[in-house]
């Protein structure tokens, strides 16, 4: 008789190969974008950028006080993976999360505000830049503690798979953060019972002053999910097509039902890691290159002008999102602090 495998074995093997040629056939195509995206996205990073730079300038006066982690040249990754999601999908990230913010539609003036400590920031001024939430945007943070977003994010998608509704989470996380324990805890639980979650790994090369090189024995962050059988792939992070063509791709595995799947997207922070950070690890010619060579919002603007888009209205969406952004600015200084018997409320008290 012919040596056969064990049957289990076969189905094993059947089961991964069904499963990866899948993951193979879902990769992103190469992606193209109408007129009227490539504005959208145009509006939206630029939107982020002079947030951040005004956030920058505030921060320097001494208006915003604690840690402010500023997300300028990763402005790609949010607008591209916000255009591939529909209405009640979550967004989960860390600390780096003014852009996701607004990239979600939340309101400028209130994410400012709170920057500022001020009653209409979104956590009436006690929560600043680490700390802020909108349910009605399903943002459900900002959080300090490295990783720990990822079993939260874990959790929405437990909660979309048990409602058995067809919505999908975002857990944004870094490339240090992908060195944490419980980021593989919660990739086994999410494959095990196949819940609806996109791993986002910005991997912008650094945690705080650490190279990726220096840090992370597997660098290819896509391939973090192999032992779990979570398919993953990298994405050109500073392309916002193909944040959103792999953004696409991703949502539809999970709303299929087909369990978690990895993005790694390949970004960069023009800015240190926070506002006190000297940035003595690289040097400023690398940041200078890849800003020349590769920076989100120029990449559009020059496809715009290619299609013939006259100059004067890409400045005009420059001077409308600048009015936003000085709106915000205002009101963030003028708006009154909160009333110090506001120092009890939404606190959790142990009785
Ligand atoms: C559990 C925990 N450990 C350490 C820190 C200190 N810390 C803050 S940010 C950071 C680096 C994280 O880098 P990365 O995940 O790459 O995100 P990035 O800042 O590049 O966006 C560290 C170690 C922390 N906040 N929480
Ligand atoms: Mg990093």
């Amino acid at each position: 008789m012919a040596t056969e495998k064990p049957a289990v074995a076969k189905t094993a093997d059947n089961k991964t190969s069904g499963r990866s040629q899948k993951a193979e056939n879902a990769k992103a195509e190469p992606a193209s974008f109408t007129k009227q995206q490539d504005l959208d996205a145009l509006r939206m990073m630029l939107l982020i950028r002079r947030f951040e730079e005004r956030a920058g300038q505030l921060y320097g006066m001494g208006a915003i006080g604690g840690f402010c982690h500023l997300y300028i040249g990763q402005e790609a990754v949010v607008v591209g993976m916000q255009m591939a999601l529909k209405d009640g999908d979550q967004i989960i990230t860390g600390y780096r999360d003014h852009g996701h913010m607004l990239a979600c539609g939340m309101d400028a003036k209130g994410v400012m505000a709170e920057l500022t400590g001020r009653r209409g920031g979104y956590s009436k001024g006690k929560g600043g830049s680490m700390h802020m939430f909108s349910r009605e945007k399903n943002f459900f943070g900002g959080h300090g503690i490295v990783g720990a977003q990822v079993s939260l994010g874990t959790g929405l998608a437990f909660a979309n798979h048990y409602r058995g509704n067809d919505n999908v989470s975002l857990a944004y996380f870094g490339d240090g953060a992908a060195n944490q324990g419980q980021v593989y805890e919660s990739f086994n639980m999410a494959e095990l019972w196949k819940l609806p979650v996109i791993y986002v790994v910005e991997n912008n090369r650094y945690a705080m002053g650490t190279a990726v090189s220096r840090s992370s024995a597997q660098q290819d962050f896509s391939r973090r999910g192999v032992s779990f059988n979570i398919p993953g792939e990298q994405v050109d992070g500073m392309d916002v097509r193909a944040v959103k063509a792999a953004g696409d791709k991703a949502v539809k595995w999970c709303r299929e039902g087909d369990g978690p799947y990895i993005l790694e997207m390949q970004t960069y922070r023009y800015r240190g890691h926070s506002m006190s950070d000297p940035a003595k690890y690289r040097t400023r010619e690398e940041v200078e290159k890849i800003r020349h060579d590769q920076d989100p919002i120029e990449q559009v603007r020059q496809r715009l002008l290619g299609m013939k888009v006259p100059e004067d209205d890409l400045k005009q969406i420059d001077a409308e999102v600048r009015k936003i952004v000085a709106e915000s600015a205002d009101f963030a200084t003028q708006d009154p602090e909160p009333d110090a018997s506001e120092l009890w409320t939404d606190v959790y008290r142990v009785a």
